[in-house]
């Protein structure tokens, strides 16, 4: 079988100990648990190691398409495949823009790309391919939708890239069952089992880990399988840290098994961190969120109040779009404020606003406005113009000008970012404190 090298384009974040990426390390423990000879490179050593194998697949997001666009043009004679989250979401375009791509993988990349390999040498097999896009002999353009998914418990543990910070992120479940408008995520929601999370999770220990980010967009949707994973971790007396993530109306949904994790001596909470979104009802339906602002203050109530009973170290992270949507109203803005003084547990977590990701509703929503994607975010769209007058000022003053001036550095950091955030939050929080927050942000938009 051909050797491949899969291609790690890690483009945001530069020092080592943050280099991870789930999909490799899923995919590389796969290929190599079935005798395919892989490695993993970084994209800056592509030009060492492009001798090395006929095959080079690239895992590709929207931030860092660009990247796998300018190393599959100068790979032109390798076999060149693409998966991950951008290419399932615009297989037909990246193909019509990359001449250099011979297949996209969609979705769950690891048996399919191990499929596609034995199809070079058993041509046979690669008609019953699913989720796959190329050329055929026409030079037209063929989409195979995904339609089969793995037993998540016959996946081998996952390489060292699962591990960020000495934090390895353990997969619970793929999939999601949100369907929200913003998020290219929409396949069906698979499981892995409690005994084999917790192997894996074992398995990690042995190698000297103790922290564990466990799930994945979704962690808290199944209160059974939380269940579970406790009792496992109990019974194997596991002295652990965790860190989960999942939905409001989970978290009111499965409070008691939660509880449980809170009390557990086995367990010490890093985080928890739960998506609001917005906290305005008409907000939460544009972004085809099926919750309330009732349902995402009471999940967030409850856990400040478990917190509060078992744990005051656990950090809740409550992550709010602040400029929730181009349609937003000035009262609206107002409301997300005010959530995030009251709970004050936004701060390290908001997103700033709304991207449009390829693929998506509101992708497709913001190209009938006429909003279009800048030069540097090919697959985004993210600078746009708000429909409330008030609302765009404060968006251009707050977020929009601090990140165009950061973004002409050339080296610009999450933690640059970061400090755009914090300030943003900060002197929103202030216009919470004054007595009358509208005439407090009219009086800071008037002012230069
Ligand atoms: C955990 C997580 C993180 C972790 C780890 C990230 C990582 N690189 O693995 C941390 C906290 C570091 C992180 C950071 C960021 N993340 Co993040 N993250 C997630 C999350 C919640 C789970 C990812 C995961 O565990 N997946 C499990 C693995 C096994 O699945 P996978 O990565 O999708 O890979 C599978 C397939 O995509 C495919 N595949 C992937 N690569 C390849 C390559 C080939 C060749 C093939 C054939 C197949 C293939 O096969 C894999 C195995 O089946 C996802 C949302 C989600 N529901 O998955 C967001 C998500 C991936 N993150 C996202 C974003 C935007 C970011 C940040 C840019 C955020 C920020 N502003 O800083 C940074 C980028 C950091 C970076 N350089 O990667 C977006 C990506 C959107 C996009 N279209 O590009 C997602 C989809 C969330 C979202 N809906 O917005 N993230
Ligand atoms: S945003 Fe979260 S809850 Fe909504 S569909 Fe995506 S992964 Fe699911």
């Amino acid at each position: 079988m051909k050797d491949i090298t899969l291609v790690n384009l890690n483009t945001l974040i530069f020092n080592h100990r943050q280099n991870c990426n789930l999909g490799l390390a899923s995919i590389e423990a796969y290929l190599q648990s079935h005798g395919v000879n892989c490695r993993v490179i970084n994209h800056y050593q592509v030009d060492e190691y492009k001798d090395s194998s006929s095959v080079f697949a690239f895992s590709v997001s929207d931030f860092s398409y660009e990247f796998a666009a300018y190393w599959t043009d100068k790979l032109q004679d390798k076999m060149i495949v693409w998966g991950g989250w951008t290419a399932s979401a615009l297989p037909e375009w990246l193909l019509q823009k990359n001449p250099g791509i011979d297949y996209v993988i969609m979705d769950e990349g690891e048996r399919r790309l191990y499929k596609l390999l034995k199809s070079c040498d058993e041509p046979e097999l690669f008609a019953q391919l699913d989720g796959i896009a190329y050329r055929d002999f026409d030079n037209k353009i063929q989409i195979r939708p995904p339609a089969d998914y793995l037993n998540m418990d016959d996946l081998p543990y996952p390489g060292e890239l699962a591990v960020m910070n000495d934090l390895v992120f353990i997969e619970l479940s793929r999939g999601c069952y949100g369907k929200c408008k913003y998020c290219q995520e929409n396949s069906r929601m698979r499981f892995k089992s409690a005994k084999r999370i917790v192997e894996e999770i074992e398995h990690w220990i042995d190698k000297g880990y103790d922290r564990f980010n466990i799930g994945n967009a979704n962690s808290l949707t199944n209160g059974k399988l939380l269940a579970g994973v406790l009792d496992e971790i109990e019974y194997r007396q596991l002295y652990i840290q965790i860190a989960l993530v999942g939905r409001p109306n989970d978290v009111l949904r499965n409070q008691q098994v939660l509880e449980r994790y809170f009390a557990s001596r086995y367990i010490d909470l890093i985080f928890i961190e739960i998506g609001i979104e917005a906290n305005a009802q008409r907000l939460l339906d544009l972004l085809g969120r099926t919750t309330t602002p009732q349902i995402n203050e009471k999940a967030t109530q409850t856990l400040c109040k478990l917190k509060k009973n078992y744990s005051s170290s656990v950090k809740i992270n409550a992550n709010i779009i602040l400029f929730s949507h181009f349609e937003m109203t000035i009262h609206e803005l107002i409301d997300n404020i005010r959530f995030l003084a009251v709970f004050g547990a936004s701060k390290d977590v908001f997103s700033t606003h709304l991207y449009g990701l390829a693929g998506t509703a509101i992708w497709q929503e913001m190209e009938q406005q006429g909003f279009t994607k800048q030069e540097r975010f090919a697959l985004e769209i993210r600078e746009y113009p708000f429909t409330d007058r008030h609302v765009h000022k404060l968006h251009q003053k707050l977020v929009q000008e601090p990140i165009t001036n950061m973004l002409r550095s050339s080296r610009a950091t999450v933690q640059d970012m970061q400090k755009i955030q914090h300030h943003c939050h900060d002197k929103l929080v202030d216009f919470y404190h004054s007595p009358d927050i509208y005439k407090a942000i009219m009086e800071y938009l008037e002012a230069d």
